[in-house]
């Protein structure tokens, strides 16, 4: 199994990759890449049954990454899972490259279109009451923004999720409490979220969510609770890891110019320096 102290390394690795693809491209999801990066590096490397060799079959672990403008970050865990050849990265925004700016089926391991925020929970409550009905132990992980909670749809699934007793269903909120215009609290106000989800049905963890220890092992208690839907409330920074980036609503679409790129990567390589120091305690605590 892959130790903490190698996804914090795989961490800081996808933030390069993304930071790269937006500065090379001029275009994209910056501060949403960065807040949801460690959640898929977590999903990805240690937790889903999903892989290029199982993709085509129903019988593995399913992901729809419904806050679809954050694609970067899938489009680099994907590549580096090995879905497609890394170097397809350099194309992201590219014309007829297909790697465009949210995620559709045209590229390997993406299972869903997604980019209109509201519509990954109704299609994962859907293939985790298929997969239930035909009896199959798939799980079915989805990824949603806190600001795209105010689409009403994200309610009416959370309502079939619990009255069809999806226990398999993980839904994660990437809690950075930013969305695009500003606060989610002032834009439309979520709070109190965990007492939200709880009164849907679902059984309700909050974690960490740029702490790839911490959410690993919140994704080991699955299922939370038998015959409840499990609902992960992340606790993020969106922009985390680049300071200048962290917690700016100007992030959610910007572009960093050559100065601000090289101070993002000094920044990564310093936290990476960081990371190895930790690599025997770890090591010891995963063995
Ligand atoms: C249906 C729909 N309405 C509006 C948008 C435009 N939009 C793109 S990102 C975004 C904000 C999303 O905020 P959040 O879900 O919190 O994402 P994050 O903070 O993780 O980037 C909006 C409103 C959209 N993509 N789809
Ligand atoms: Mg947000």
């Amino acid at each position: 199994m892959i130790s903490s102290q190698e996804l914090r390394q795989k961490s800081i690795d996808y933030r390069k990759t993304i930071l790269t693809m937006i500065k090379r491209s001029g275009t994209g999801h910056t501060a949403g890449s960065l807040s949801c990066v460690d959640i898929l590096n977590v999903l990805y490397n240690r937790v889903m049954n999903i892989s290029p060799q199982n993709f085509a079959s129903p019988h593995r672990d399913h992901y729809i990454h419904s806050k679809g403008h954050s694609v970067e970050a899938l489009y680099a865990v994907l590549a580096d899972r090995g879905f497609f050849p890394a170097e397809q990265l350099e194309t992201f925004s590219r014309y007829q490259s297909h790697l465009v700016g949210h995620p559709t089926r045209k590229v390997p391991g993406i299972e869903q279109n997604t980019g209109a925020l509201g519509h990954g929970l109704s299609v994962a409550v859907g293939l985790a009451l298929a997969a239930k009905k035909d009896g199959r132990a798939d799980r079915v992980f989805t990824l949603l923004g806190d600001g795209e909670l105010a689409e009403g749809s994200s309610w009416e699934a959370s309502l079939s999720a619990a009255h069809y007793k999806l226990d398999n269903l993980v839904v994660i909120v990437d809690r950075n409490g930013l969305q695009i215009t500003g606060r989610t609290e002032a834009v439309m106000g979520l709070e109190s979220l965990p007492e939200k989800f709880q009164a849907f049905g679902y059984a309700v963890k909050t974690v960490s969510g740029n702490d790839v220890a911490e959410l690993a092992q919140a994704f080991e208690q699955l299922p939370f609770e038998a015959g409840k839907p499990n609902l992960v409330l992340a606790r993020t920074v969106k922009g985390y890891g680049i300071s200048f980036m962290e917690d700016q609503v100007k992030w959610h679409h910007k572009v960093p110019s050559d100065e601000e790129f090289a101070q993002a990567m000094r920044e990564l390589d310093a936290a990476a320096l960081n990371v190895s120091p930790l690599a025997a305690t770890e090591t010891a605590r995963v063995l």
